[in-house]
């Protein structure tokens, strides 16, 4: 059982939960269909801590002002998506130092050949790896200190991140054991089955990013709707019908991407979005898409775009959430130093 204090109510969970969001450009509806839409649905399930994770955000070049700019949108995001700012700690990760302290300390403990079999390290440097950041490297280090700084017993994960979590466990195991101390918790992952990997408007195979050049390849949860209606309409398709089987779907990426995020957005099953466009025309399948992510969309985009411009309420929040994590990580520390004989 953990405890913990959170405006001065005692909380006693027997799971928490630590996540974090990359402030690397602005959030797009895969973010939120993918991890933001099941943070705020579980947020009365689990103690949760969410993380703008600025330090992993710079493991690739980031304009400082944008960076700022970045981790307002992600904020702004949260709260008009209806993550409570009561019930969560949510703080920008590079306010907590401590997450770079464990991070030095798991660095000595994690082996270089575990590191070297990340697979995103290798899809993210690519045929260019010579010329990778340090950081982009040894990422999934600081990525096992976030969760294991607050002992979080749960990770929500997509596929990409199921590796890095499993070194994690690694990691703290190894250290438990040459410490000779239960220290550190095992997280488990919690896979979401109702999440969805939504794909580029251009491009059905590689999946949406906040990083990707092309805006078009995109849904922001920020754009208004003559912007959405646009975006849809340039999305990539092929030429033919609406498939009339899931089959005939998933044999066409990008139809099938923007059948998924239909799905997603509006709730209703795959089979039924299928059956009801069935061998109808894709513009007459898109205007229908538009509508569903407008709905989902603007009324988010209305309440973000006001708290982007208040900049002081957000710079509050990011201050309150820090002072909460730092009650938490502060300690860890501090045990964790007198473990290794440094206090
Ligand atoms: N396309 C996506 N579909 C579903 N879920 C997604 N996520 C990201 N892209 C999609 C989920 O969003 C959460 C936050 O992601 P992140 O910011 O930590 O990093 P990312 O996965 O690298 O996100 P992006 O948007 O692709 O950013 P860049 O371009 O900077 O790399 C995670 O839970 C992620 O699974």
């Amino acid at each position: 059982m953990l405890n913990y204090i959170l405006n001065g109510v005692i909380f006693m969970a027997d799971k928490r939960i630590f996540s974090g969001v990359q402030p690397s450009g602005s959030i797009h509806i895969g973010n939120y269909l993918g991890a933001i839409k099941q943070f705020v649905d579980n947020q009365n399930q689990y103690e949760s801590i969410f993380s703008i994770v600025d330090l992993h955000a710079i493991t690739v070049w980031q304009e400082p002002e944008e960076l700022i700019n970045s981790t307002h949108n992600v904020l702004a995001l949260f709260i008009a998506s209806g993550l409570s700012i009561e019930k969560n700690i949510i703080f920008k990760q590079s306010a907590v130092v401590e997450h770079t302290q464990l991070s030095w300390v798991l660095g000595c403990t994690a082996r270089m050949g575990w590191l070297n079999r990340m697979t995103q390290f290798k899809d993210k440097a690519g045929k260019n790896k010579e010329n990778a950041s340090i950081g982009l490297y040894t990422y999934p280090i600081l990525m096992a200190a976030d969760i294991l700084l607050y002992s979080a017993t749960h990770v929500p994960v997509g596929d990409d991140q199921k590796q890095h979590l499993e070194l994690a466990r690694d990691i703290a195991n190894k250290f438990n054991t040459d410490y000779k101390k239960d220290f550190f918790l095992l997280p488990q992952p919690i896979f979401n089955k109702n999440s969805t990997r939504v794909m580029s408007l251009r491009d059905g195979s590689n999946k949406m990013s906040k990083s990707d050049i092309s805006e078009y390849s995109r849904i922001l949860m920020t754009d208004n709707n003559d912007i959405i209606t646009k975006k849809i309409k340039k999305a990539k398709t092929d030429s033919l019908k609406m498939p009339d089987t899931i089959k005939d779907a998933e044999s066409r990426l990008e139809i099938n991407n923007l059948i998924n995020i239909y799905s997603a957005s509006s709730g209703i099953d795959k089979q039924l979005v299928i059956d009801d466009f069935a061998l109808k025309d894709i513009i007459d399948f898109k205007k229908s898409l538009t509508e569903v992510i407008i709905e989902v969309v603007e009324p988010i985009a209305l309440e973000a775009n006001k708290l982007i411009n208040d900049k002081k309420y957000l710079e509050v929040i990011l201050k309150e959430g820090a002072e909460q994590a730092r009650e938490i990580s502060s300690k860890k520390i501090s045990d964790l130093y007198s473990i290794i004989g440094m206090i």
